[in-house]
């Protein structure tokens, strides 16, 4: 599905790893190139123009890391954001609920529904252990129910014996009870194919939402018809609680722009790929391996990731010993919001010290912000290097200057300053050895205020 999209990363990159460095201008062309090379894709506008304006500040203020090229740190600026876009982590089907789970699959005429809850169904039995039965709820076109039955025939899952006749309200009661008595833990719900424009066959879905109430809602989505599949399913996600994208024909020659619209302009996780007609053709959809397959640039990603944790530890080794010394500047505030902002918590600044779980798990339950500490660190970078080193310096005009250098106000300037001030102090302490109070008794309440 990726091909072309490989193809024209891979022309794009060759020309920029070559460059001992990069100015504005090169990265621009190259910007410009990944550009046209996701709206080929068939990717949505919003998409590229959003995926756009992300990766190119991160490209021009990269800090290139020893021991890698401007290029390769492109490269990995690149694929984060192509991972972010397709959804950071797979995500798994949730079978929270009181047994029978009730799975129900939707999606337009032909998009490969009945196909997809057969593959679905031999999933769960396979890697969840769950007894599976499958119901079909399409009354509508002659023989669809016979076409699920033969499908659990053929692979010895279970499906709900049909009754000529009977509405799809009543299907759904009678295939909970029956899988109830059956001991089946999870029942999926095929239902009929329907168009968005259908008023009547999506009240229908809702209806049948509120009769079974489902623990997953999937939308079957075809990958080959591209943005589309991603308007497709934010229509379906106004008319029932959405929670997942199957996206099927992935074998075929679809250009990605699917998946890789799918869940910024429809805000739902896309969980498999049907990639092709028999039971066994299914995949689990992982962002970070597509990503890789999209940039056929796996080693290079992983050399720079390396090179990364390399540097984070070096960082690490000089705040403690600029501890130690009871020094600590703007400057090493600003490297720790960055490291925390990167572990995703506050946690990062005390990881290096030892004993600090009481901390920690005071920070991990605050939810401290991913928000503030950006604005923290664009104030930080609004200051002069003489008052990063010495913030006293810091006086009315002074705050007004960064104040608007960083596009806050000067009370945001007193509040970091103060937080800077408190987080000194209690560093001082720590490096003096009382971090062992500080341990048991966490951290002390105005400072923890402050920093939320
Ligand atoms: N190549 C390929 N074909 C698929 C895939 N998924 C489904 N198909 C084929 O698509 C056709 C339609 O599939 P169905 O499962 O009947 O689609 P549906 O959404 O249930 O159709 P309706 O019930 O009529 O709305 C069948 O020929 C399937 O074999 C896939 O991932 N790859
Ligand atoms: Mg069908």
């Amino acid at each position: 599905m990726f091909e072309n999209l490989t193809n024209k990363f891979e022309e794009i990159f060759s020309s920029l790893k070559k460059a001992p460095s990069l100015d504005e201008k090169q990265v621009d062309e190259g910007l410009k190139g990944i550009r046209l090379a996701l709206l080929e894709a068939d990717v949505s506008l919003d998409v590229v123009k959003e995926f756009i304006s992300r990766v190119k500040p991160k490209a021009l203020g990269q800090e290139i890391i020893r021991s890698t090229s401007p290029g390769d740190m492109v490269v990995k600026i690149v694929y984060d954001e192509i991972v972010s876009f397709l959804g950071d982590k797979n995500s798994e089907i949730s079978l929270n609920a009181v047994p029978p789970v009730p799975i129900m699959l939707v999606g337009l005429q032909g998009s490969g529904k009945t196909t997809t809850t057969s593959k679905l169904a031999k999933f769960l039995e396979k890697n969840n252990k769950k007894k599976v039965m499958m119901a079909s709820l399409d009354v509508y076109r002659p023989a669809a129910q016979e076409q699920l039955r033969i499908l659990g025939e053929q692979n010895n899952i279970e499906t709900l014996p049909i009754i000529e006749g009977q509405l799809p309200a009543d299907i759904c009661r009678r295939a909970l009870s029956a899988a109830n008595l059956n001991g089946c833990e999870v029942v999926l719900f095929d239902t009929a194919g329907r168009t968005q424009i259908d008023f009547q066959m999506m009240n229908e879905i809702k209806q049948i939402e509120t009769i079974i109430n489902p623990a997953e809602t999937i939308l079957v989505a075809d990958s080959l018809t591209g943005q589309v599949a991603a308007n497709v399913a934010k229509e379906f996600k106004n008319t029932v609680n959405l929670s997942g994208i199957i996206l099927t024909r992935a074998d075929g020659d679809g250009r990605g722009g699917a998946a890789l619209s799918m869940k910024y302009v429809a805000e739902v996780p896309i969980k498999f790929l049907g990639v092709g007609e028999k039971i066994e053709n299914f995949e689990v959809f992982h962002p970070d391996r597509i990503a890789n397959r999209i940039l056929g640039m796996g080693d290079i990603v992983s050399l720079v990731e390396k090179a990364s944790e390399d540097l984070d530890q070096e960082n690490l080794k000089k705040t403690e010993e600029k501890l130690k010394k009871g020094q600590f500047s703007m400057e090493d505030y600003l490297s720790q919001l960055r490291q925390m902002k990167k572990m995703g918590g506050i946690e990062g600044i005390m990881s290096f010290l030892p004993g600090v779980s009481k901390i920690k798990s005071q920070m991990d339950q605050s939810g401290i912000d991913e928000k503030i500490i950006t604005q923290n660190e664009a104030v930080i970078l609004s200051m002069t290097k003489q008052e990063r080193e010495n913030p006293k310096i810091i006086n009315g005009s002074r705050k007004k200057r960064i104040a608007n250098g960083s596009g806050t106000d000067i009370a945001t300037i007193n509040k970091l300053l103060k937080q800077f001030k408190m987080m000194s102090e209690m560093m001082k302490k720590m490096s003096k050895g009382n971090m062992k109070g500080m341990a048991d008794k966490g951290i002390p309440p105005e400072l923890f205020n402050q920093l939320k």
